[in-house]
């Protein structure tokens, strides 16, 4: 067993293109774990594993990877960066001890930064701050990097002042050595030396600020250092490390990935000042039974306590489910109890991930991230524990799915392999949503962005053997009503053999939006048996997902059963079934039904210049801009819009800013759809409809 303080699981954090990958490719070098320094460019990275991501060139799922630095087992966790990829890293980020969080000065505050650095925020997560790319940056880093701080309400601290800048950056001065560290040679070597003459006065000044920022995060250092007017090397490293845990302290380093200028220094700062699993302090969960708060600690000989972040299925070793070990230990042939399922389950093999290799082990504890293979009811979110000392951490952030698409299936056998594969890559990544159009019997998709839907599809291709045709964005739009009515849905045939009846008496009304359905049993006196009753509800409930306009589910509706009658021999639940849908229907007729859309919330970001353009257009699509914020040269636009307009904002958006802009969707309510555009959805569902009933 590996002693908890030689270990570190930490994360790489940051937009997308940061240079993540790039970064951990370096430190995996630098360390040793690799005998060649991965490229992104040449599809070589060992996190970039996935023919979709090595042909993008972009991280589309969290990786794995140790390295052995100072004795300490550092294992890296490489996230994407780019919007439609986040969740994963966004749920990734529970399991990490630590991170290094790129940031690019020059492309300003982006939007991926900013909820991530909340994310990390929320989870008390230590950060170390990464500048890499420097032979790329303009001179004025320092200047870009404050207007990000100050966007993000941060204050950095800088350990080391770069050396030379753009194509001239050849290496950094630490600032607590006050010693110089030029990169001269290739493979990261580096020579120490003296600091540049131009560079003293300006390290000076900034060790002054190093030595403030620290004294005053602690009473006792902040006693000695206005004694001393300094603080000794020991001390100085102590309060930084100090500080970054309690997540006061945001320490800053440079470097370039690609030139490997930079990464020992900073393998040296994540082992000094990020947290070991015995530094992470306590875990908050719930008691499954009682509902009352527990806590674990890391600790290899506590009860077990496991929190699951992540489902990999793998071609080789199956459904791989990875967790954080809390506290405890968890070896093969062990059982397991999982709150969340409520069931037991025994533990199979262990793995420790390394790229897209697994290495067995027979046993993992607490510090540890660790996968266990086929494990049957385990999903991402869920806890393993011991059954008689129960925990459950909270489960998974939910994410709604921005986009929809038809799926069409090339061939009769793609058909059939098309759900089959679906489901498994919805064990990896809960951001999917599929479901049959009832009326089109399309199968229809939803995700993250076109980005994510097209690389489902490629996968379901290369991992399930299931060829399929995308089709048209698809809006998910509800139905529902606004006024209230009542009628009956009366059920009665005689024709030969047992004959069938069933009577309902309904009312129907409005619900405030998401709240779904509600249906209430006023029935009195017997006038339907209670048996069946539930079947007068389920009849509604299908019916309801059916839709009435345009085959869209319907929502917020209250439904009163207040009479109806029966007949003692020809009743039957199947009968009442029928009766509720029959007398739904009428009722919707008399109700106002109507259409509801989607509204997303949207975070745009864009150069200053662009504000008039990105205006204008959000106006055309019936946005509505609620705010605008400055920070540095670029603004950031809040605003309120239809998702069917905004379903290829990604494209829209790249070519009214060159590029330059970034955006992000949340979604924010239903709202009613206007009756002209109500009209031109229910006539294409229609037309849907038909074609497919011809064919
Ligand atoms: N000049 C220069 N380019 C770099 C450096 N690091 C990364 N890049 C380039 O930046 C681009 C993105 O690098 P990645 O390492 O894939 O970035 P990432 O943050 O992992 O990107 P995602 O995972 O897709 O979010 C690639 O073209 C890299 O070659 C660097 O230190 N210097
Ligand atoms: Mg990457």
């Amino acid at each position: 067993m590996i002693e908890l303080d030689k270990l570190r699981n930490v994360g790489i954090l940051g937009h997308g293109g940061a240079g993540k990958t790039s970064l951990g490719e370096a430190m995996l070098f630098a360390g040793g774990a690799s005998q060649r320094l991965g490229r992104v460019e040449d599809g070589t990275t060992i996190f970039d594993f996935e023919p979709e991501e090595i042909r993008r060139r972009i991280s589309l799922s969290t990786a794995f990877h140790s390295l052995s630095w100072k004795k300490v087992r550092l294992t890296l966790i490489d996230t994407p960066g780019y919007a439609a990829f986040l969740p994963d890293t966004i749920n990734c980020i529970r399991g990490l001890g630590g991170a290094v969080f790129l940031l690019n000065p020059s492309t300003g505050l982006r939007v991926e930064t900013e909820r991530l650095w909340t994310r990390a925020n929320d989870c008390s997560l230590s950060r170390l701050i990464f500048i890499s790319k420097m032979e790329r940056e303009k001179s004025n880093v320092r200047e870009a990097l404050e207007a990000i701080f100050s966007g993000l309400e941060v204050r950095g601290v800088y350990l080391q002042l770069p050396i030379g800048a753009e194509e001239g950056f050849k290496g950094v001065v630490d600032l607590l050595l006050m010693k110089a560290f030029i990169f001269d040679g290739e493979g990261g070597k580096f020579s120490q030396t003296e600091i540049p003459d131009d560079l003293k006065k300006p390290a000076q000044d900034l060790r002054v600020q190093l030595l403030e920022s620290v004294a005053e995060t602690d009473d006792a250092l902040l006693e000695r250092y206005l004694e001393a007017q300094d603080l000794p090397l020991e001390d100085l490293k102590k309060g930084i490390r100090s500080g970054t845990l309690k997540g006061k302290l945001f320490p800053i380093l440079y470097g370039s990935a690609m030139r490997q200028i930079g990464v020992s220094q900073l393998l040296d700062a994540i082992i000094d000042y990020l947290p070991s699993p015995l530094d992470q302090g306590e875990v908050q969960g719930k008691n499954p039974v009682t509902r009352e708060l527990e806590k674990r600690v890391h600790d290899p000989s506590g009860p077990l306590a496991a929190y699951v972040f992540k489902t990999i299925i793998d071609p080789f070793a199956g459904k791989l489910s990875v967790m954080e070990i809390v506290s405890g230990k968890i070896a093969t042939d062990m059982t397991v109890y999982n709150p969340n399922k409520q069931v037991k389950e025994k533990i199979g093999q262990l793995f420790r991930l390394e790229g897209k290799k697994q290495e067995p082990v027979r046993e993992a504890y607490a510090g540890e991230i660790i996968a266990a293979a086929k494990l049957k009811e385990v999903a991402s979110g869920d806890t393993l524990c011991e059954e008689k000392s129960p925990i459950q951490f909270e489960g998974l952030t939910h994410f709604s799915p921005l986009i929809s698409f038809a799926l069409e299936p090339k061939t009769k056998a793609d058909e059939e392999k098309v759900p089959q594969g679906l489901h498994r890559m919805m064990e990896e990544d809960p951001t999917i949503e599929m479901h049959r159009d009832l009326q089109t019997r399309e199968f229809i998709i939803s995700g993250m962005g076109q980005l994510h839907i097209e690389v489902m599809v490629e996968k379901l291709k290369r991992k399930y053997g299931a060829e399929v045709e995308l089709k048209a964005p698809k809006v998910p739009y509800k139905e529902t009503i606004k006024g209230a009515a009542s009628a009956q849905g009366k059920y009665k045939k005689q024709s030969g053999g047992r004959g069938q009846y069933g009577d309902t008496w309904l009312k129907i009304e409005p619900l405030p939006r998401g709240k779904g359905f509600e249906f209430v049993d006023q029935i009195v006196g017997g006038a339907i048996p209670r048996n069946y009753i539930p079947a007068v509800e389920k009849g509604i409930r299908e019916t309801m997902v059916e839709g009435h306009l345009a085959g869209y589910p319907m929502v917020d509706v209250r439904v009163t059963l207040y009479d109806g009658s029966y007949h003692d021999v020809d009743s039957s639940d199947m009968a009442f079934k029928i009766a509720g849908s029959m007398g739904f229907k009428n009722a919707i007729e008399k109700a106002k039904p109507v259409i509801l859309e989607p509204i997303m919330h949207m975070e745009i970001t864009v150069p200053d210049e662009c504000m008039g353009d990105v205006i204008g257009d959000l106006n055309s699509r019936r946005g509505k801009v609620l705010g605008m914020e400055t920070n540095g040269h670029s603004q950031t636009i809040k605003a309120l819009a239809p998702m069917a307009e905004v379903l290829k904002y990604a494209q829209d958006l790249h070519s009214m800013t060159s590029g330059r802009g970034g955006f992000h969707l949340e979604f924010a309510r239903y709202e009613e759809l206007p009756p002209h555009l109500a009209e031109k959805v229910i006539k294409e569902a229609k037309a849907a409809a038909e074609a497919h009933h011809k064919a």
